[in-house]
């Protein structure tokens, strides 16, 4: 009997087949239920109960391999038909294309990138900086007093304390970067996410965007700055654009104003947008402190310049009259489809 399962053994092992019927020929002949392997069972009860442990081993190693082995060989006769089957058929060019949604960019990125055209237009060139920033880039080179609450813990998200570390409150950071490593002339803006501790609603958010800009050379003056935002009024809102300029208060900036434009949607007398005033708030800016620039290395007998800042996401609000803030943050494609743009 141990001669018998060896032969089949080895049949097995070295069977081989072309197609699926000789597959099933051998699997009839040594698996089915008159087969020969059902039958070595049978007379395995007639087996010397010397011999009995060993040609029992046998007989199973046998049933397993010949399962096992007709099964593979089985599996890869079937998977050669269907790559064939699939090479042979023709392709359908009858069949409709298949659809790709192409993706808009998004109103915030549209907003900024138009900013920065303006700006680039007429010299500013693009900076960039890190989110995390450390107190000095971020209050002390701003001439932020020690005791001034946006380094409160309740307004600015800190990584940590001593040394202080905290997510950038402003991208001005990102000039005292530009101003303590180039020398004057400088003109730059920078475009950036920043963070404070707010609570969001419908007119705020704890992570918004800006563009800040800054120029600083010989004789600025604060009718140079003013001349340059009426140019940005006039290219971002239209061109009978008006202008007027408030004083206000930063810490980085002396003089320092907040800048209105006139209402782009009654052109002046007044609206539910402009709440009645015919003005809208845009932006912050004023004259560089002196203090700022000392700070940063640069003379502030030789130099002057100016700075502003403004928020994308009210530059945007006031474009295309969203109400609510919050609408630029939850990403859904029935808002963000209707900003298709070039740029
Ligand atoms: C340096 C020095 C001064 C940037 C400026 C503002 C005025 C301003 C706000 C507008 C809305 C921030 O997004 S907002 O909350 N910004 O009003 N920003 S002047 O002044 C600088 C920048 C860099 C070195």
């Amino acid at each position: 009997m141990i001669e018998k399962i060896k032969a089949l053994l080895e049949e097995v092992r070295e069977f081989n087949a072309t197609s699926l019927e000789q597959v099933e020929e051998l699997r009839i002949r040594l698996l089915s239920k008159k087969g020969e392997i059902p039958s070595l069972f049978k007379d395995f009860k007639s087996v010397d109960p010397s011999e009995r442990k060993e040609v029992g081993r046998q007989l199973n190693i046998l049933k397993q391999e010949a399962v096992k082995k007709l099964a593979a060989i089985k599996s890869g006769l079937e998977q050669e038909a269907l790559n064939k089957k699939m090479s042979d058929k023709k392709p359908d060019t009858t069949m409709p294309a298949r659809f790709n949604p192409i993706g808009s960019r998004h109103p915030l990125s549209v907003v900024r990138n138009r900013i920065n055209g303006i700006f680039e237009r007429i010299g500013f060139v693009i900076s960039e900086g890190p989110e995390i920033e450390d107190d000095w880039h971020n209050f002390s080179a701003l001439n932020f007093p020690e005791e001034h609450p946006a380094r409160d813990m309740q307004d600015t998200f800190f990584v940590s304390k001593n040394p202080d570390i905290a997510l950038r409150t402003h991208t001005s950071s990102v000039q005292v970067r530009v101003m303590e490593n180039q020398k004057p002339p400088i003109r730059t803006i920078s475009p950036g996410r920043v963070f404070r501790n707010e609570a969001i609603s419908a007119r705020a958010h704890c992570i918004f965007h800006q563009v800040e800009g800054l120029y600083i050379d010989e004789g600025v003056s604060f009718a140079d700055m003013k001349q340059c935002l009426l140019y940005f009024a006039r290219e971002m809102f239209g061109e009978s654009t008006r202008i007027r300029l408030r004083p206000s208060f930063f810490p980085f900036t002396e003089p320092s104003a907040e800048m209105d434009v006139s209402c782009n949607i009654c052109g002046g007398p007044g609206c539910t947008i402009c709440k009645y005033s015919g003005w809208i708030e845009v932006m912050g800016c004023g004259m560089v402190d002196p203090n700022v620039l000392e700070n940063c290395g640069i003379d502030s007998r030789k130099y002057s310049g100016y700075a502003f800042g403004m928020g994308i996401e009210r530059i945007a609000m006031n474009l295309y009259q969203i109400k609510d803030l919050r609408m630029f943050f939850e990403n859904d494609l029935r808002f963000l489809r209707q900003f298709r743009s070039a740029i």
